[in-house]
C-alpha cells in the first residue's frame, strides 16, 4: 500500500480554511448562523426544508408514500442548497441546530414543532399517521432496529467511503480502502438478512426500508458516488431484488425528484408545492417554457 506521508499532527489543531474537497467553501469548525434569513413558509400543514441527497429523499419518500395511502400529509419542500451555505441560514439554524438538510416544521400542532436528523423525521411522521410502522411490538421494534442501523451506518458510507472516494482532492489508498471494506460489510450485512426477509422488518415496507433504501438500496443500483462497478454491488444479489423493488414504487420514484437539482433535468423538481408540480414543474419543462 502506498501511503507515503509528510503530515504530522500538530499540538494543536487549527483551521485550515483552504483544505480543498468539494465541501470545503462551507465547511467549519463552529456551528450556530452565519447570516440572518428567514425561511419562507407555503400553505400546506407540512413544511420541509431539503435537498435530494441520500438523507433528504427520504423525508420526500415518505410524504409522498404518506400521501399515496390517502393521509392528510400536503407539504411544500423548499430548497436548501447546501453548496452555497444556505444551511447556516437563522431561519433554518432554528429548525436543526446541526445545520444539515433534511428539516421539518409541522404546522398542524400549536406551537408548530420542529423536527431534524432525517430518522427523527420518518418516525414522526410514522407515529403521527399511524403508518409504515409496524403496531406489533416484536415486527415494531425490527423496525427501529434496522433504522437505527441505518442511521449508525450511513456514516461510514457517505462521510467515509463517499468523501474520500468521490470528494476528497486527493485520491487516498489508506481511507478509501478503510471504508470500502466497511460499506461492502454493511452491504452484506443487509444482504444476509434480506436473503431471509422480504423487506427489512418482514413482510411489511416500513420506514425502515425507506431509510436504508436511499443510501444502500440507491449504491446497489449504482446511483451513488459512480461505485457500483468499484464496490461490485451487482453481487449482493437480495439487496438488488430488494432495491429494484422499492425503487419501482411510484411514491418512491416521486420522493426522489424532490427537491433535486442534479441529474437528468426530467427528474429534477427543485421545489414541490403540489401533486401537479411533478409532471408540470420539473426543470426540463421551466426549461422549455423559459
Ligand atoms: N444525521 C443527519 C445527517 C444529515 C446530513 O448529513 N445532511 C447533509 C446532506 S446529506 C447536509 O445537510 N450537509 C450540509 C453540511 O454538512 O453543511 C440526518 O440523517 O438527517
Amino acid at each position: 500500500m502506498s501511503q507515503e506521508s509528510d503530515y504530522t499532527p500538530p499540538k494543536v489543531w487549527t483551521w485550515e480554511k483552504e483544505s480543498g474537497g468539494k465541501f470545503a467553501s462551507t465547511n467549519r469548525p463552529v456551528a450556530g448562523p452565519t447570516h440572518d434569513k428567514e425561511l419562507p413558509v407555503g400553505k400546506h400543514p407540512f413544511q420541509l426544508y431539503s435537498l435530494a441527497t441520500p438523507n433528504g429523499v427520504k423525508a420526500g419518500v415518505m410524504f409522498e408514500e404518506l400521501l399515496a395511502q390517502g393521509h392528510d400529509a400536503e407539504y411544500d419542500a423548499w430548497l436548501i442548497d447546501i453548496g452555497e451555505g444556505d444551511q447556516f441560514g437563522s431561519g433554518f439554524v432554528e429548525v436543526n441546530p446541526n445545520s444539515k438538510i433534511p428539516a421539518l416544521m409541522d404546522h398542524t400542532t400549536t406551537p408548530p414543532t420542529r423536527v431534524f436528523e432525517s430518522g427523527s423525521i420518518l418516525l414522526y411522521l410514522a407515529e403521527k399517521f399511524d403508518a409504515f410502522l409496524p403496531t406489533d411490538h416484536a415486527a415494531r421494534t425490527e423496525t427501529l432496529n434496522w433504522l437505527f442501523w441505518q442511521m449508525g451506518s450511513a456514516p461510514f458510507l457517505g462521510g467515509g467511503f463517499g468523501h474520500f472516494y468521490a470528494y476528497a482532492p486527493q485520491k487516498l489508498e489508506y481511507p478509501i480502502d478503510r471504508y470500502a471494506m466497511e460499506t461492502k460489510r454493511q452491504l452484506d450485512v443487509l444482504d444476509r438478512h434480506l436473503s431471509e426477509t422480504h423487506y427489512l422488518a418482514g413482510d411489511d415496507y416500513t420506514i425502515a426500508d425507506i431509510a436504508n433504501w436511499t443510501w444502500y438500496g440507491q449504491l446497489a443500483l449504482g446511483r451513488l458516488y459512480d461505485a457500483g462497478e468499484f464496490l461490485q454491488v451487482q453481487e449482493y444479489e437480495n439487496v438488488q431484488r430488494w432495491a429494484k423493488e422499492i425503487d419501482a414504487r411510484p411514491a418512491v420514484q416521486r420522493g426522489r425528484m424532490v427537491n433535486r437539482t442534479f441529474g437528468e433535468p426530467e427528474m429534477q423538481l427543485h421545489e414541490r408545492h403540489d401533486a401537479s408540480d411533478f409532471e408540470q414543474k420539473t426543470q426540463d419543462k421551466l426549461d422549455a417554457g423559459s
